[in-house]
């Protein structure tokens, strides 16, 4: 990776210190704050997306902070880092009565299968038993498809807990919520705190302790603040961890598939690589690890240009009502699976919009519940799955994406390159390899493609390069999907304005949004809300007396519910009209605009 510009004249200082002043959106944790450096995302050309994103991303590693956040590098955390490999360490010594369970919600949930899965494989490589676990809220079906609402329930995370150690004698428990947020991830929290004799809790997640939520859980007398609490305390005699930098907001104002998601990866490698290495944990090879993924990160937005012309093309496809796919080997084609899968909370997107496939499917994969095909073509994830479903139907219109690297199988991935050629020209790749070892076959792949980033990676250990690529194709990801949504009006500011309403979280989310840009009162928006979710114009006195469990259960069956709520509460229209003005006008960002002038 040669030494790579930063970009230009987007000026991270001044804007860091303007988020974290103690006066920038005061009431809301960093997770959830608007980012400043996002603000006109949505009127902004690919190239000066891709420029935000890489600013919000470098914020990641910013060190100076002249505030209260601990930051990914601070001294403090680099340490809570080396005694969390330690306790790793003691686990691996002990495989028969130990376990390291990675548990969450959401993109939080499928990185810790993405993790759990990846470091036993590497276990298995130096001959060692496996260690890791996995829970995710939902279950399996979580991982490749949005299930927001066990995230609610402390009391299943718990239990998932409890079955999936069952008769262990030591276990380290990493629970991921980003916002320090899920009640699932809080019950698990407790669970341990409950059962000091077996299991030693961690959390991981991206404010400080005292933004961690305070809203009371339903039928239970936790709140996470009062969990992280409680973990603070046995944190002084390390009974417990706290792995809480602060990243400065996402680049769309409470994504945290986004900074929240490459943050959490890039800490639990660092811990679990570490945990693997024969010489000591030291300070300095924990802090170098983490530079590598900065310079990882530099490298991949060296080639700015190149991802913001795939941007490009996927929102062409979106916009056109046509699909983007990714077609990925191993652990890329996993990560393209996962970002597919965030679309839809997200953006309110269709499952079909962005899909992701994987070769070899689910034997590839090794997850607790096996093969989950038969559950509904969501689930056909494997590259045949495409061949046999989608490329039939694939015009120039859709955009499909390749992921691979020089560890794959070159003609493999070549034969499929030819047969999407046939059907479409719009087909690009995103392709590793090291330098020096650049591959005579790829350049055939090439030709076949529109477009084709090459990552060329300096020589690396191979499980490192590995997870240096992972982080680089998740970015990329990212962007692209991002991108294409802004480009789709899936975006208003920096805000996503047709999130999905199917958690409390996500369902207060959208209450504050509907505030801020209306400047109703929130008993109004919420009011407003109710009525999009339950398709009336009136609420009745039952629907008023539900259960937010219920409302969010409702609103799993609605579509746009949020520009619906936006469009009757500032117009003053029924929801039929309100159905109507979407129908014509499908951007929903102008929609929503063309209401606020006319307000
Ligand atoms: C978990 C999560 C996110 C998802 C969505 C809903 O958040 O499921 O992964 O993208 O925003 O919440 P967290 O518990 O990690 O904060």
């Amino acid at each position: 990776m040669a030494a790579v510009a930063k970009p230009d004249r987007i000026d991270t200082f001044s804007t860091i210190h303007n988020w974290e002043s103690a006066d920038y959106e005061p009431t809301l944790p960093v997770s959830e704050k608007s980012n400043p450096l996002t603000r006109h995302i949505d009127r902004a050309p690919a190239s000066s997306i891709v420029k935000m994103l890489q600013a919000c991303d470098a914020e990641m590693f910013l060190e100076k902070s002249q505030t209260q956040y601990q930051r990914l590098l601070s001294e403090e955390m680099v340490k809570t880092l080396m005694e969390v490999a330690e306790r790793v360490r003691l686990i691996l010594k002990d495989p028969q009565d130990s376990l390291v369970v990675l548990s969450g919600c959401g993109t939080s949930g499928r990185l810790a299968f993405f993790m759990a899965s990846g470091f036993n494989r590497e276990l298995q490589r130096l001959n060692y038993a496996p260690v890791y676990s996995y829970v995710i809220a939902g279950g399996d079906r979580a991982l490749f498809s949005s299930q927001e609402a066990p995230e609610d329930d402390p009391t299943l995370g718990a239990l998932r807990l409890k079955k999936v150690s069952e008769g262990k004698k030591r276990v380290l428990f990493v629970g991921v919520s980003c916002g320090l947020s899920a009640p699932f991830v809080a019950g698990q929290l407790d669970f341990c705190l409950r059962h000091p004799d077996v299991y030693t809790p961690v959390l991981v997640g991206f404010n400080p302790a005292h933004q961690a939520r305070n809203e009371p859980i339903p039928g239970c007398t936790l709140t996470f603040h009062s969990v992280v609490t409680r973990m603070e305390e046995l944190a002084k005699t390390q009974k417990a961890f706290l792995i809480n930098p602060g990243l400065g907001p996402e680049a769309i104002s409470g994504s945290s598939r986004m900074k929240g998601g490459s943050a959490t990866k890039i800490l639990l490698e660092v811990v679990f690589s570490a945990s693997f290495s024969r010489t000591p944990v030291t300070f300095n090879l924990i802090l170098q690890h983490m530079r590598s993924y900065e310079k990882a990160l530099d490298f991949t937005y060296s080639h700015s240009q190149e991802i913001a012309a795939l941007m490009e093309a996927a929102g062409r496809s979106l916009q056109c009502g046509r699909q983007v796919c990714y077609l990925g080997w191993g652990s890329l084609g996993l990560l393209g699976l996962i970002d597919a899968s965030e679309c839809k909370p997200t953006f309110g997107a269709d499952h079909e919009d962005i899909r992701g496939f994987v070769s070899g499917g689910y034997k590839e994969l090794g997850n607790n519940e096996g093969d989950l095909t038969l559950m509904g073509p969501e689930f056909s994830i494997s590259h045949d799955d495409f061949l046999d479903g989608v490329l039939p139907r694939l015009t120039d219109d859709d955009t499909v994406l390749l992921l691979y690297s020089d560890s794959d199988d070159i003609d493999k991935v070549a034969k499929l390159a030819h047969r999407v050629r046939e059907k479409t020209s719009n087909i690009h790749a995103a392709y590793h390899q090291t330098a020096g070892d650049a591959a005579a076959k790829q350049d055939d792949i090439n030709k076949l493609c529109s477009s084709t980033i090459i990552f060329t990676w300096p020589q690396e250990t191979p499980e490192r390069l590995q997870h240096l690529r992972e982080l680089s194709t998740k970015l990329l990801l990212n962007a692209v999907s991002t991108g294409a949504h802004i480009f789709k009006g899936k975006v208003f500011k920096n805000y996503m304005i047709d999130l999905q309403v199917t958690n409390s979280k996500l369902y207060r989310r959208a209450a504050r949004l509907m505030q801020k840009l209306s400047g109703h009162s929130e008993s109004e928006c919420e009011e407003a809300l109710l009525k999009a979710i339950y398709q009336v114009d009136k609420l009745s006195e039952d629907i008023a007396t539900c259960s937010l469990e219920t409302h969010t259960h409702t609103a799993g069956k609605a579509k746009k519910v949020v520009p619906l709520a936006l469009v009757c509460l500032l117009s003053g229209c029924s929801i039929k009209e309100a159905e109507s003005r979407l129908e014509q006008q499908p951007i929903v960002r102008k929609a929503v605009e063309a209401c606020l002038k006319s307000s």
